[in-house]
């Protein structure tokens, strides 16, 4: 009787710290993002997209009547920020965690949320080998594996004269090396002459080496892999020194907070884009309508997946609850994270800003429609737009 109490009272101790870890109302969400570093130049726009969804959702009535809440943790621009950043979160007893950034920092922190069985929906993780870091982590932004050959092919149909490509890519960042390994293979499958492949950081402000090289090539296409300031740095002085061939950028140059480093000189840089805000959807329509109302001004790739990973998340969370028949918040926070994890991998169909997507049951995002665009300067030299190119 007495070992059968002992066990009892073992047992209790051991139930107890799970019961006392029940889902916050409102629903906690996390976002783990770069608000400050260079890399804030694409955490801001995520920050802005995520805000816009959230008021949007909640105003919809938030997970069937409970209100979601973001909690914000800056990651700033390395490995170390977004291991804190994640910790931190997971501490914070969030049901889902959205970011980071960077593949670069997805690499380092997302399995921390992998072993706590925290799931993770990266918002602009576009490298190869992202959800196969493990069985909660999952991105709704497309790999680059299907994005980028799109700007080159877009690039000889504008001019069939490209013969003779160089490319650039920032040797230290995961996302980048994977991106110029996509480039390259496309421009032989096109069967275009590689005449140069220089290496730079993206922390480098002077390209004098590689554009030397670039111009001595005398390539008719360059190709650019790196993140937003290098890479608007790197395009400025290709076109100081002379450069007046064609440019394609990677997805690190799809941010308009690219523009005041290149200024004027970023006119006419090709992108392949996982969003349009001409996009005509309901929701892309509420959307774009919210955030120029909010921002004043229209709101660019990295605002609409980060607007897209909230709503995966939020339903989720709707589908955890008819699929349990029970409340988010009366769920013990382990048996949430498991149930949106789930719901993520399920493949429901999301009606997003950026079309209709789902995720595969290893959390590849399936998506069907992408854009190119070209960037169009304004007279102030500062802002600017990318013009989808016909
Ligand atoms: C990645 C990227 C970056 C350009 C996102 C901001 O695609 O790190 O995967």
């Amino acid at each position: 009787m007495r070992r059968l109490l002992s066990c009892l009272a073992l047992l209790f101790v051991l139930a107890a710290p799970a019961m006392a870890e029940p889902v916050a109302k409102p629903i906690p969400i996390g976002i783990a993002v770069a608000t400050t570093s260079n890399v804030a130049l694409f955490g801001e726009e995520q920050v802005n997209g995520a805000r816009i969804a959230e008021a949007y959702f909640n105003a919809q009535g938030g997970v069937n009547g409970t209100p979601i809440k973001l909690v914000i943790q800056d990651t700033a621009g390395d490995e170390a920020g977004a291991v804190n950043a994640f910790q931190s979160l997971i501490s914070a007893k969030v049901v889902g965690i959205i970011g980071p950034t960077l593949s670069q920092q997805a690499f380092a922190a997302a399995p921390l949320a992998e072993r706590a069985k925290v799931p993770v929906v990266a918002p602009s993780n576009t490298a190869k080998g992202i959800p196969q870091i493990g069985e909660y982590i999952s991105r709704i932004s497309a790999p680059m594996t299907v994005v980028a050959p799109i700007s080159l092919k877009k690039a000889l149909a504008i001019n069939p004269n490209i013969k003779k490509v160089a490319v650039l890519f920032a040797q230290n960042d995961a996302f980048s090396t994977s991106e110029t390994s996509v480039f390259q293979e496309a421009i032989k499958t096109l069967n275009l002459t590689m005449v140069s492949v220089q290496k730079f950081q993206t922390t480098d402000t002077d390209f004098t080496t590689q554009v030397t090289a670039i111009l001595g090539a005398r390539a008719d296409l360059v190709v650019i892999s790196g993140l937003a300031a290098d890479s608007g740095n790197l395009v400025k002085q290709l076109r100081q020194f002379g450069y007046k061939g064609q440019i394609v950028g990677g997805n690190g140059l799809n941010s308009p907070n690219m523009f005041p480093v290149c200024g004027a000189l970023c006119e006419g840089i090709l992108v392949a884009q996982a969003y349009s805000p001409m996009a005509e959807l309901p929701v892309n329509r509420d959307f774009v309508k919210k955030f120029t109302e909010a921002y004043k001004k229209a709101p660019a790739q990295f605002s609409a997946q980060a607007f897209t990973a909230v709503q995966a998340v939020v339903e989720a969370l709707r589908k955890a609850e008819k699929d349990t028949k029970k409340k988010i918040t009366s769920m013990e926070l382990a048996e949430a994270r498991q149930a949106v994890n789930k719901a993520l991998l399920s493949g429901m169909v999301i009606h997003s800003p950026l079309g209709e997507i789902s995720l595969d049951r290893q959390g590849e995002v399936i998506q069907k429609q992408f854009y190119v665009s070209t960037i169009k300067m304004n007279p102030d030299k500062k802002t600017g737009a990318f013009v989808l190119t016909k």
